[in-house]
């Protein structure tokens, strides 16, 4: 491998080169991702998500980390879809809090109809906000994806969550080829694709490599790519299991920032559980976004105090919102002697500045 190819855009990685990345001395990968990272992004700067819960609980699905699957018995209550009303409410709330995207979760194996039509709403409330929209909704038809991007839905998130090769032993209720098939629908209808996996789910080395390696053989890079740490719910079949450890955990940020250069990597759940310190080096190698906010979507996230304490300690800035000040920001970068052939912080092939604006939370 010669490391001074890392950052190009590929979508042919082969399995023994992803591995002789997460194979790298700690120090030698974490070096090349922040390279990457800077040619691609405005460093210090972070994409700031929140989540809300829309529909809670009894999910049909067997999802083994989960603490909504109706399978396991969690001590979870559970709730129907939320009125528009507190949706825009919650909104609202996180804009004021310096969310710049809304991400709204349902524990559905794939919604109905109806639901659509409720949540196509909320879409536009949200929308309405100045919030860029998320949701997270379980299997789409392409015509769903197609009535979410008429409401406005910005992203779809929908996780690959592990290999294909281990994917068996985690959900046995989907396959793996439902999950590309709904990733497919939700490109066709021109969303942007929020995709990726947990960590720390008894998976070995190799899987990580694989889960990562087939999102950036996708046809397109997910322009969000999740990487979460499993939160252990007691009732889960993965309660109990051994801990990652906290530097394979940043490893895999590394790899997935050298693997899609240009997405947004994000530092996603099981910040709670994590330092201070292992979440700079997670922002270190590459992170740049994360869910902010006292909650996911039933269990916990670090107060947004901390966070603020953390931003602070290291430096680091919310990343702004695509605002029309951003808009005629980009405009005069392009024009101005900064833009210039490759210029890392614009978009290769659109010339759109990544990062708008950045902003104290
Ligand atoms: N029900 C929909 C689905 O699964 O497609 C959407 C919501 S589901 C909760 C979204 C994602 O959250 C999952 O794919 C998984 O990656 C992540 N997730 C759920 N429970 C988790 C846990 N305990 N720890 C870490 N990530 C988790
Ligand atoms: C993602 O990758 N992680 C988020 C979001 N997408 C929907 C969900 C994390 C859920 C953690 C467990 C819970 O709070 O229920
Ligand atoms: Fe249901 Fe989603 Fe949880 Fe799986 S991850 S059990 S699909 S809510």
């Amino acid at each position: 491998m010669n490391p001074a190819s890392l950052g190009s855009v590929r979508h042919d990685w082969s399995l023994p080169e992803v591995e002789a990345l997460f194979a790298l001395p700690f120090m030698d990968l974490l070096f090349h991702a922040q390279r990457v990272h800077r040619e691609n992004h405005v460093p210090n700067t972070v994409q700031m998500s929140t989540l809300l819960s829309i529909k809670t609980g009894a999910c049909p699905e067997d999802c083994k980390y989960c603490p909504q699957s109706v399978h396991y018995d969690t001590g979870l209550d559970r709730e129907t879809l939320l009125e528009v009303s507190a949706v825009r409410e919650a909104a609202e709330r996180a804009k004021a809090a310096g969310a710049t995207r809304f991400c709204m979760g349902a524990a559905y194996r794939a919604p109905k109809a109806k639901d659509i039509a409720i949540i196509s709403e909320m879409i536009r409330e949200v929308r309405a906000t100045g919030l860029e929209t998320c949701a997270t909704l379980g299997m789409l038809k392409p015509d769903q994806a197609q009535q979410l991007k008429n409401a406005g839905l910005d992203y779809y998130n929908h996780n690959l969550d592990t290999s294909p090769e281990y994917y068996g032993e985690i959900i046995t209720t989907r396959t793996y080829q439902d999950r590309l098939d709904t990733l497919d629908a939700v490109r066709d209808a021109g969303l942007k694709v929020c995709c990726g996996g947990i960590v720390g789910m008894g998976e070995t080395i190799t899987d990580r490599a694989q889960l990562l390696r087939t999102l950036a053989n996708l046809p397109e890079h997910p322009e969000s790519v999740p990487i979460n740490q499993l939160v252990q719910v007691p009732g889960t079949p993965l309660h109990g299991k051994a801990g990652v450890d906290p530097f394979d955990f940043v490893r895999t940020i590394a790899v997935a920032r050298i693997l899609m250069p240009a997405s947004h990597v994000r530092l996603s759940a099981g910040r709670q559980n994590m330092s201070d310190e292992v979440q700079a080096l997670c922002f270190m190698a590459g992170a740049n976004s994360m869910f902010y906010g006292e909650k996911l979507l039933t269990t916990g996230n670090p107060d947004v105090v901390r966070d603020q304490e953390l931003f602070s300690r290291l430096g680091l800035k919310a990343e702004g919102a695509v605002t029309p000040e951003g808009a005629a920001e980009r405009e005069r970068h392009v024009a101005s002697t900064a833009h210039v052939g490759g210029c890392g912080a614009c978009a290769a092939d659109t010339h759109e500045l990544k990062v708008h604006e950045a902003q104290a939370i």
